[in-house]
């Protein structure tokens, strides 16, 4: 019996008939609901193994906080990939939890950036779709706690406040810390009908452009105090990323033609001094910001969220050819490397964090063009995570993609970004309308509809 049982078995695998065709790919919402179920399980992994606490360690099954008390970053971070995938029984108690039981009265000194993108990010999300005011005040309480980092002489904000006492350090940021506000205090402004969130985002952004060299190339790193900058390197590489990526969804969702008007202006310069072929491949290195000499061939893997952003200010052909770079690194190693020198070949940095911006611009480029290798990069891209990231309960980043040795850290962003941008690949249009939404940075999705009339010029 069991003999006959593995007969059909290795029947059915292997097809018994050489004459049969091969079996069709899997139908792609097949794909999608693949996504969705992977996302269930890291997800009743973080409940299991970290509820209450910032992030899970998917090897370990422990879990870990970013300061001395948790700020739920994960929880909140995943809400709206939870709402997207319809999964509104676990948002719903995340939701609640919020409400219940989380204070952010607390003696703790955190990450200006890396909180406005994840929690209040978050938060306005699940205000979007819950639109339960008890949400809002949390939204604009975490905000008013992050506020007092904005006081600075320039207006940059300083590196990190105090979420009790307000108090603020670090006077040296990068421009990704300097000017990634303007969605979430911007869609805060709306929701609130206060205009403060907005200015202060703003008054950032044009401090940093406002400082652009005669070239219109801004530097990497500045003295929020002083207003110099300390780090002189031009790039669109992590450290100053998000910075154009903001004014140009800003644009788009706001209406506000000055953040056009100096994407414009910044773009033309991004595409006069950083590209460079090599081997057929575009690149964008980093330059001086004052000569525009090309200073290091370094690149990061974020910055293949660039593709996406180009794609949505319409030059589909660079956003093409440097998606097509970033396809050809993935594809060497099986994942990507941090940070990589495309003069010498090598990783400078091998480890791979689960980081979505790949993905991104794959489901952009697929939805712009409808091109299906989009679809089959992603498809690539997420038996690749499948192979090598996967743990018995959830995901982990690999130490180096040489190796793929497992790093025992799953990544906030894993539920906010990767596994979002996933099932929007794989799911296409059908109940969420890329046309709709402006994305944050960190990809919570903005109604532009509720967005319509926001009046910049109050702000
Ligand atoms: C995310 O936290 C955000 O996208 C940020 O802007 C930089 N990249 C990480 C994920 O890689």
């Amino acid at each position: 019996m069991r003999t006959a049982l593995l007969i059909f078995c290795i029947c059915t695998l292997f097809s018994c008939d050489s004459t049969e065709p091969p079996q069709p790919t899997p139908p792609i919402g097949d794909l999608a609901t693949q996504v969705k179920a992977e996302t269930q399980r890291a997800w009743a992994a973080y409940k299991q193994y970290a509820w209450g606490r910032d992030v899970l360690l998917p090897i370990s099954k422990g879990a870990e906080n970013w300061y001395e008390e948790p700020l739920y970053i994960s929880p909140i971070d995943a809400y709206s990939t939870l709402k997207v995938m319809g999964l509104d029984e676990e948002a719903a108690e995340i939701e609640t939890y919020i409400i219940d039981s989380v204070s952010f009265d607390k003696d703790i000194s955190v990450k200006v950036f890396e909180v406005n993108i994840r929690v209040l990010g978050g938060l306005l999300a699940m205000y979007q779709y819950s639109e339960n005011e008890q949400v809002l005040q949390k939204a604009i309480d975490f905000a008013d706690r992050i506020l007092p980092a904005f006081d600075s002489p320039t207006g940059v904000p300083y590196y990190s406040v105090n979420l009790k006492t307000g108090a603020v350090d670090g006077k040296v940021v990068n421009v990704a810390e300097a000017g990634t506000y303007l969605l979430e205090m911007g869609v805060l402004s709306h929701f609130s009908k206060n205009p403060i969130y907005y200015e202060k985002a703003k008054r950032a952004t044009k401090a940093i452009y406002d400082r652009r060299s005669s070239l219109d190339l801004i530097g990497q790193d500045i003295d929020v105090e002083t207003g110099e900058w300390t780090k002189t390197t031009s790039h669109i590489c992590a450290g100053i990323d998000s910075y154009y990526e903001y004014l140009y969804k800003g644009w788009l969702l706001f209406g506000d033609p000055e953040l056009k008007a100096i994407w414009d202006t910044s773009i033309v310069a991004v595409h006069t001094y950083l590209p460079e072929m090599k081997d057929s491949l575009l690149w964008y290195g980093r330059v001086d910001m004052y000569t525009g000499k090309h200073v290091s061939s370094v690149v990061t893997l974020y910055d293949a969220f660039f593709p996406a952003v180009l794609a949505l200010s319409g030059d589909m052909v660079r956003a093409e050819k440097m998606q097509a770079t970033w396809n050809w690194l993935w594809n060497r190693y099986g994942l990507e490397p941090m940070a990589y020198d495309y003069a010498t070949g090598k990783p400078t940095y091998p480890v791979y964090d689960l980081n979505p911006e790949i993905i991104e611009s794959a489901y952009y480029l697929y939805h712009f063009t409808k091109d299906p290798k989009y679809k089959a990069m992603g498809e690539k891209y997420f038996a690749d995570i499948l192979k090598y990231c996967k743990t018995e309960i959830a995901f982990s980043a690999v130490e180096n993609v040489e190796t793929m040795e497992q790093r025992d850290y799953m990544a906030t962003f894993f539920f906010a970004e990767t596994m979002k941008y996933f099932y929007l690949l794989f799911r296409e249009d059908d109940g969420f309308h890329f046309d709709d939404y402006i994305f944050t940075t960190e990809a919570h999705p903005f109604k532009k509809e509720l967005l319509a009339n926001f009046n910049y010029q109050a702000q």
